[in-house]
């Protein structure tokens, strides 16, 4: 009797050593009704009176020695299953990351953004009109004369006789002027088309920002002014600026308006091809008769207006000698600023 129970559990510990062990099926085998252990108990009758409590004090003592090795190799299989887990599932964190690739801002938007944010520190407020537009605010509200070659079919895209896509974004000023009573305090961003052939410098699209004030008593000692005090902004505290007669049909005087270059501060370099200055903006104080077309009176209300080209003043601040490179999206290119 004790060589089978000691050899139940010498078997018991044996199956319970297999890493692959059914747990529950070793359970049953020796501890369960019908299992090894319960038959020994059950034939204690046939044992002698006294071998009766060593014997059962033995079966006793097996019993409780397989339930304690079903219950740690129950313990060591799950901590093994949830090691296997932990493996598999492990998460290295110091893996860099899948590179999202980030957009940013076109050199374009990033100089309109800049030029709108100085002349509305200014007082200036945007004013935005249609793209497609008629001739009529494109040029004759302009004063632009009937025989103008800026009229020519050649240099402007008609959708017929009198729709275009427009040329300049002063028809914008045009339709504020018409609406609003002074004073009048405007800049028109925005994009302007022409019939040109591409190359470094020219575009059919481009972009254009022209500024409007009208109030009484506007100078040209105004428009210098701001003028000045916009360079200083927008190219840095040592630019000076320069004024050169010209003619514009919209304006009387006129001028081009050159800014010292920030480069070599005047003194000549490559960026302003060695004259110290580069020509940024057309100016001047509003004809007589886009005010009076407007319904303005010019004996009671003056007004200046100016005008540049965003292309421009983006290839002066970041050194770009070929237009093209802002409108072909090559991420290369725009990556750099
Ligand atoms: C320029 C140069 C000079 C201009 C004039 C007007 C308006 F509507 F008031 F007549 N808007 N913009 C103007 C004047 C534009 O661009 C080079």
């Amino acid at each position: 009797m004790k060589d089978t129970l000691l050899q139940i559990k010498a078997e018991a510990a044996e199956s319970l050593s297999d890493a692959n062990v059914d747990i529950e099926a070793v359970r049953i085998k020796y501890l369960g009704k019908k299992g090894a252990l319960t038959a020994v108990l059950r034939g204690m009758g046939q044992i002698s009176a006294e071998e009766r409590p060593i014997i059962g004090q033995l079966a006793n003592e097996i019993r409780q020695y397989i339930e304690s090795a079903i219950a740690e190799k129950q313990e060591e299989l799950r901590y093994a299953k949830l090691l296997e887990k932990l493996n598999k599932e492990r998460i290295d964190v110091t893996v860099p990351g899948a590179e999202i690739p980030v957009g940013r801002r076109h050199p374009l938007s990033i100089i309109q953004r800049k030029l709108e944010q100085i002349f509305i520190g200014m007082g200036f407020e945007i004013a935005e009109g249609p793209e497609v537009e008629y001739g009529y605010y494109n040029f004759e509200a302009l004063n632009i004369p009937e025989n103008h070659p800026a009229r020519d079919t050649q240099d402007t895209f008609y959708i017929n006789d009198k729709i275009l896509l427009r040329s300049q974004t002063s028809p914008v000023q045009v339709r504020v002027m018409e609406k609003q009573r002074p004073p009048i305090r405007i800049i028109s961003p925005g994009r302007v088309y022409r019939s040109d052939a591409v190359d470094a410098t020219h575009s059919p699209l481009f972009h254009q920002l022209e500024g409007l004030v009208v109030d009484k008593n506007i100078s040209f000692a105004d428009l210098k002014g701001m003028l000045e005090l916009f360079a200083k902004n927008m190219f840095g505290g040592n630019t000076k600026i320069r004024f050169r007669p010209h003619y514009f049909p919209f304006t009387e005087p006129s001028a081009e308006v050159d800014v010292s270059c920030f480069n070599c501060d005047g003194k000549g370099c490559r960026l302003c091809k060695g004259e110290g200055y580069i020509e940024i903006l057309g100016a001047g104080m509003v004809h007589p008769n886009v005010l009076r077309t407007c319904n303005i009176d010019p004996d009671v209300y003056s007004g200046f207006a100016f005008g540049l080209g965003i292309e421009r003043v983006v290839m002066f601040k970041y050194n770009i000698d070929d237009m093209r490179l802002l409108y072909e999206n090559d991420v290369r290119f725009l990556s750099q600023f």
